[in-house]
């Protein structure tokens, strides 16, 4: 990757990978847009930043063309529950931003990169250790985007020659930037709650095993597949990947070890129970291990202690 444009810049994983990747590859070489402007944000101020919808093709190829990329990095999209309260616009944005994406990919024979979930998998998946290979029948119509995602990016790979890759992502973890309207995203709040408030009610009941993963090893696992051999790459779209397993009652007593009077609640909301339930308990992830060696160095209790550091710096908390 030397020319790199990034969409969804400014969401959770996009203002954290645009900076990353400015630390490696130069910040003029990474552009970095998005739906809207935010004056003074690090990735608007740092380097190249433009102001993009995905569902506009031209706007993209306009802008692809306008800095020459020779890699996108494609994000924007609905999380799970949004998606599900929304489910034409995460048709809109999912498919439609990704079809234009990869259309532009094809044109100028870009690399690409997209995640794909956890949320790829539903009811009928193997629930332990999910393989690589199994059946994929999501019943959210996220799911549904990621699985036709995931199938669109091997079918530009098959018949054009586009350089896909993608990994499924877990629940990702992180201080920077909260994720927007995902099933997962009670294992982010709970951080700030307990810092803030001492006690967090929990959206996910007790038991609900979901796999998660601490931002920076998410960043590296981009970079990493990137810049993987090609030859070596046998599923390219999308790689399973994990960093732990847990369910809320564990991330609490986490917690607890660092803020003992901390107390956990619980108020489950249907919708988010249910796409929870519908996913893994936890996934195999040997495979992106074996073609381009993921390896992800935060557990639950190594994350917690710096996702706890990390936020009371910047909620300026004691
Ligand atoms: C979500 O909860 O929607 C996302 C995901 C696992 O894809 N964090």
């Amino acid at each position: 990757m030397k020319k790199i444009l990034v969409t969804g810049a400014l969401g959770q994983i996009g203002s954290e990978l645009t900076m990353h990747m400015r630390n490696i590859y130069g910040a003029n070489n990474v552009v970095a847009t998005d739906i809207r402007r935010i004056e003074g944000h690090e990735t608007v101020e740092s380097g190249p930043f433009e102001v993009l919808d995905v569902t506009n093709a031209k706007q993209m190829a306009d802008l692809a063309k306008k800095y020459n990329v020779d890699s996108i990095i494609h994000l924007a999209a609905l999380l799970s529950a949004v998606a599900e309260a929304k489910p034409v616009l995460a048709w809109e944005i999912n498919m439609g931003g990704l079809f234009n994406a990869l259309e532009v990919a094809r044109e100028l024979n870009t690399a690409f990169f997209t995640p794909s979930s956890i949320g790829a998998f539903g009811p009928g998946t193997p629930k332990i250790k999910t393989p690589q290979d199994t059946i994929q029948r999501p019943q959210t119509m996220y799911g549904v985007t990621k699985v036709s995602g995931e199938l669109l990016c091997d079918y530009y790979f098959k018949k054009f020659g586009v350089d896909t890759r993608g990994v499924r992502f877990p629940g990702l973890i992180s201080y920077t930037t909260p994720p927007g309207g995902g099933t997962t995203d009670y294992a982010v709040d709970i951080y700030y709650e307990a810092l803030k408030s001492g006690k967090y009610t929990s959206f996910i009941g007790e038991g609900t095993y979901m796999d998660m993963m601490y931002m920076p090893d998410a960043l590296n696992a981009i970079v990493t597949l990137m810049e993987a051999d090609s030859s070596k790459l046998i599923h390219r779209n999308a790689f399973n990947i994990t960093a732990m397993s847990f369910e809320p009652s564990q991330i609490a007593a986490e917690i607890k070890k660092h803020i003992p009077n901390f107390e956990m609640s619980y108020d489950v909301d249907p919708v988010r129970q249910a796409i929870a339930n519908s996913w893994p308990d936890s996934i195999d992830d040997s495979a992106a291990k074996a073609e381009w060696g993921f390896n992800a160095k935060y557990d639950l209790a190594s994350m917690t202690s710096d996702m706890l550091l990390k936020l009371r710096e910047k909620l300026n908390i004691k």
